[in-house]
């Protein structure tokens, strides 16, 4: 018997990785946070097949009463995988709660460390433990691609959460032989994508102004985005999942780099955006006055500022080599157009 427990299963990666781990046949046991409306819409279709309970990353206790419970419950198993994907994942927002991103993605991950590192040894000689890193942690450092080796050079509340994270992993690894793994994985995306991450905020932008409501109900016929020049490393949320399982099928821990290997500015996937529904843009103007229109004149993208951020991160190409050679992994999402045909499908 495998399990797996994933926190974060409410979110994009998440609610795909317990899809993932099902059709595997997992036993898959999960939290969700409690919130005032309901969050589990990503994962409705699976409930019936996977564990939840109440939990949050700020509740040591709770994590640990939970993990304890699930060992407990299935005594005998074969393995015990834990995925943390959980977090205040938004960089920008991370400006303004930074205390509470401290202390979900940062403290959070100590907490999960904490508990394995107190389990009997026989028992935590079974399990494998997956955390959620990001190339925001490349930061300021544009040297580039990015993989592996690269130096961190974080800029945000976030990146500095997860930076202390990503040591927190290593620190155990070495100090105490468990079987920790840090995905440093580059920006990825999905239908489930969040509605305040740019690839959705313009795909789910482009759906409304031109819909024929849009007209009839007077709506704004643009969308407003902060700075559409710096560079990413987009793929396919589904493609990552599969990645994280196979770091943890390795005979030993490492840390890898997920990425397509390919990059471009914001601005390139509002083009392409817009082309795949039909729609060709011409931009004018510069900075904060930049528009684009469309071959009839209506503005199409105008730029606000207050979706600047007050560090940006300019560009980032990372190279998953490694993660080639040494775990199989190719993405079947290898273009930008196929994603974002995804993501309006
Ligand atoms: P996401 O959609 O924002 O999901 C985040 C998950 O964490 C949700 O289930 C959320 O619950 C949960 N969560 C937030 N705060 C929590 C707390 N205090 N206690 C317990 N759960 C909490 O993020 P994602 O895109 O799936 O990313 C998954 C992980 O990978 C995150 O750690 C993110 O930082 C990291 N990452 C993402 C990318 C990317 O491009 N997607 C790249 C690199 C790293 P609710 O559903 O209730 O909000
Ligand atoms: O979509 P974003 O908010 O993603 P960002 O900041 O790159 O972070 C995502 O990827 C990280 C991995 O590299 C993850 F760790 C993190 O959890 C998250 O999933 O912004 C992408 C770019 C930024 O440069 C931002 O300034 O788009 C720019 N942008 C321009 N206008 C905008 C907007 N971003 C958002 N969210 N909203 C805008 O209106």
């Amino acid at each position: 018997m495998k399990l797996a427990f994933i926190t974060g299963i409410t979110g994009q990666d998440g609610s795909y990785l317990a899809e993932f781990l099902l059709e595997k046949n997992y036993k898959v046991f999960g939290i969700q946070r409690r919130t005032s409306l309901f969050n589990t819409s990503r994962i409705d279709h699976i409930r019936n097949k996977i564990t939840m309970r109440y939990g949050d990353m700020s509740d040591g206790s709770g994590l640990s009463r939970y993990i304890h419970t699930i060992i407990q419950d299935n005594k005998g198993f074969e393995v015990f995988e834990i995925y943390n994907l959980a977090a205040q994942s938004h960089v920008k927002i991370s400006f303004e709660i930074p205390e509470y991103t401290s202390d979900v993605d940062g403290m959070g991950v100590m907490r999960l460390l904490e508990i394995i590192r107190t389990l009997p040894q026989d028992i935590r000689l079974k399990v494998k433990f997956y955390q959620a890193g990001t190339s925001e942690l490349y930061g300021r450092n544009t040297k580039a691609p990015q993989n592996e080796l690269t130096e961190f050079c974080p800029v945000s509340p976030y990146a500095c959460a997860k930076l202390y994270a990503y040591h927190m992993v290593k620190t155990y690894r070495q100090g105490y032989g468990l079987f920790l793994v840090n995905g440093i994985l580059f920006n990825h995306e999905s239908p489930r994508r969040g509605e305040n991450f740019v690839t959705m905020k313009i795909v789910n932008g482009i759906k409304r102004i031109l819909s024929p409501n849009a007209i009839i109900n007077n709506e704004k016929t643009y969308i407003e985005l902060g700075n559409l020049y710096s560079k990413r490393d987009w793929g396919h949320a589904k493609d990552y999942v599969r990645g994280m399982w196979q770091m943890l099928q390795q005979v030993l821990p490492s840390d890898y780099v997920l990425a397509t290997g390919k990059t471009y500015t914001v601005k390139d996937f509002v083009n392409k955006a817009f082309e795949y529904k039909g729609v060709k843009l011409f931009w004018y103007g510069e900075k904060e006055k930049e528009v684009a229109t469309d071959k009839n004149g209506v503005i199409r993208v105008k730029i606000n500022p207050k979706y600047y951020r007050p560090n940006e991160v300019d560009l980032l190409l990372g190279d998953p080599t490694k993660a080639k050679s040494e775990l199989g992994w190719t993405p079947e999402f290898d273009t930008l157009d196929k994603l974002i045909k995804d993501m309006f499908n």
